[in-house]
């Protein structure tokens, strides 16, 4: 038996009333392991880089296995660039590459420049015309009910690369799962962190970091999800929101 376990944290009250999101979380956990696990993320929460949460919002809602579908994680490779503009130019020519018009990755990137109050889950674009579809303002798709398959295995598999940091971790599973909606094209993200400035493009079926694509300093972060243009919208939210997942390992093909 699996629970949920969801957090998300704001500043000057609730996301709902104008709060200021500082943290979320999202696992899918044995029982044995929710109480743990719920400390750890009310002391994030207190404890964020982003500020002092004084709105913390926990969900515990158990999952039925039958309902549980699996995916697979995404192969990680590292870009180092010199710069921040290196690393947005690279990240467009990744988002080209998978599919999305020049024109779309540029507006999707102005968008996410521009957004006044940093948002607490992602916009969803047309890959084509870089137009935004979902109707969610501030709020945007949070991408929920997820879970590496085996956490232990997949910290041995990330570790293995060099890679410890739980910005990836957490990274990596929601990238598989947003990769895994069929109607998805690509992923663009960075942290709104002040002190993480590596993002990453996730889109044909690899997860592409990029060292820098923000100023060190800023707490301006986002993701986008581009999507193909009759993507229906409802049916994505679900998935993305509400579906269950596990990741697994990639077989070698
Ligand atoms: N669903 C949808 N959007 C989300 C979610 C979610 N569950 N969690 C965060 N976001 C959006 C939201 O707008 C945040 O402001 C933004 O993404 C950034 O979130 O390989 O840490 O949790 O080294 O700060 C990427 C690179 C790090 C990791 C991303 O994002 C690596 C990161 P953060
Ligand atoms: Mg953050």
């Amino acid at each position: 038996m699996l629970y949920s376990v969801r957090m998300r944290a704001a500043k000057g009250g609730a996301h709902e009333y104008g709060g200021e999101h500082i943290s979320g979380a999202e696992r899918l956990l044995k029982e044995a392991q929710v109480e743990d696990m719920v400390k750890v993320m009310v002391h994030r929460a207190l404890t964020h880089s982003r500020g002092k949460a004084d709105f913390i919002r926990l969900t515990i809602d158990r999952i039925k296995e039958d309902e549980i579908q699996l995916i697979e994680l995404l192969p990680i490779k590292t870009f180092s660039v010199q710069s921040l503009l290196e690393g947005r130019i690279y990240a467009s020519e990744l988002l080209v590459a998978a599919g999305v018009t020049g024109i779309a990755a540029e507006k999707a990137m102005e968008a996410l420049l521009h957004l006044g109050e940093n948002m607490r889950g992602a916009m969803v674009v047309c890959s084509e015309t870089g137009e935004r579809l979902d109707s969610l303002l501030g709020r945007g798709i949070r991408v929920s009910k997820m879970d590496t398959i085996d956490p232990q295995a997949f910290s041995v598999w990330l570790g293995k690369q060099g890679l410890t940091d739980i910005h990836v971790r957490e990274a990596a599973v929601l990238a598989a799962k947003v990769n895994s909606a069929p109607s998805v094209v690509a992923e663009l993200c960075w942290s709104d962190d002040p002190d993480y400035v590596t993002g990453y493009v996730a889109a044909k079926g690899k997860y592409n970091r990029i060292t820098q694509l923000k100023e060190l300093g800023s707490r301006r972060g986002g993701r986008v999800f581009f999507v193909k243009r009759d993507t229906d919208m409802e049916a994505l939210r679900v998935y993305l929101e509400e579906q269950p997942v596990l990741a697994i390992e990639r077989k070698e093909r």
